[in-house]
């Protein structure tokens, strides 16, 4: 039977991306962002290869999250696969430089946005005793880089909501897993750097970054597995990056 995805952060990037790979494998969509033109326009392309509704919110807003999720469209109401992909660094600062509304924005987006989707999503696969939640981490969320305090802390929470997840799930029949990536070329330098694109494409050149396709096929790998096998977490870097600080650039 074919599955349905509900993927957050799908206008973007690497959701945008796992939305592409999905629909060209038979997955039924939902796609969800704050960027309604960009859904449609999204929607009409993949609708080619599969079904695909659209729902525009903000998850930091947990009425219209809750409000949507728990009343989904008909045809799209069983979520077989969560991809909980919403997120963004907001500046770059040392933590006595850091203003508050960008760790406002951090913690509410990455992180209580995050559980807010779950929460909607959540009952419904237990009451089905099956489903696969995946959580996008970041190497930010292994470890912490000068400057990244906050961004890395809201990283760090979704391990631990990761790993808080399988141990609470475990018997439900619900797969949990995170995939965990290093720098990946999408718009996520210009949303941490607020629309400064000379410095946001600085952050890959000279080195050849992970595109959103790479980690896409990642995802595909661990929602494809057999029944029995979960990935549980996975970090993915390119060639040239060892570490959130040790990148090659020669
Ligand atoms: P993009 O900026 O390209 O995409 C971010 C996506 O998140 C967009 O679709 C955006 O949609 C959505 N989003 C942001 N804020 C909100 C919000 N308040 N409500 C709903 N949707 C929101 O970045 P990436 O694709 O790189 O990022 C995707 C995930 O991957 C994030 O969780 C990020 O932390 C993580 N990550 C990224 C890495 C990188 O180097 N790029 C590396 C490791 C992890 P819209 O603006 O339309 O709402
Ligand atoms: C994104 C990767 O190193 O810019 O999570 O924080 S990094």
């Amino acid at each position: 039977m074919k599955k349905t995805a509900l993927i957050t952060g799908a206008t973007s990037g690497i959701g945008r991306a796992t939305a592409t790979l999905f629909a060209k494998n038979n997955i039924n969509l939902v796609l969800c962002g704050r960027r309604q033109e960009r859904l449609k326009a999204i929607a009409a392309e993949l609708s080619k290869h599969t079904e695909v509704q659209t729902l525009t919110f903000d998850v930091r807003d947990k009425d219209s999250v809750k409000a949507l999720l728990t009343n989904l469209p008909k045809g799209f109401d069983t979520i077989d696969i969560l991809i909980n992909n919403a997120g963004n660094a907001h500046g770059l600062d040392a933590i006595q430089n850091g203003s508050i509304d960008d760790w406002d924005a951090m913690l509410d987006i990455n992180v209580k946005g995050l559980l807010y989707v779950s929460k909607a999503i959540i009952p419904q696969m237990i009451a089905n005793s099956s489903g696969h939640i995946i959580n996008i981490g970041s190497t930010a969320g292994k470890e912490v880089y000068p400057n990244g305090n906050v961004y890395c802390a809201s990283k760090h929470a979704v391990d631990a909501i990761n790993q808080g997840m399988r141990l609470d799930l475990n018997g439900t029949g619900i797969k949990v897993g995170s995939i965990n990536p290093g720098l990946v070329e999408t718009e996520f330098s210009k949303v941490r750097f607020k629309q400064d694109t000379d410095r946001a494409q600085k952050v890959y050149q000279n080195f050849t970054p992970l595109k959103p396709e790479d980690v896409a096929d990642v995802i595909y790998f661990a929602i494809s597995r057999p029944p029995h096998v979960n990935i549980a977490d996975l970090t993915v870097m390119c060639l040239d990056q060892a570490s959130s600080t040790i990148v090659n650039k020669s």
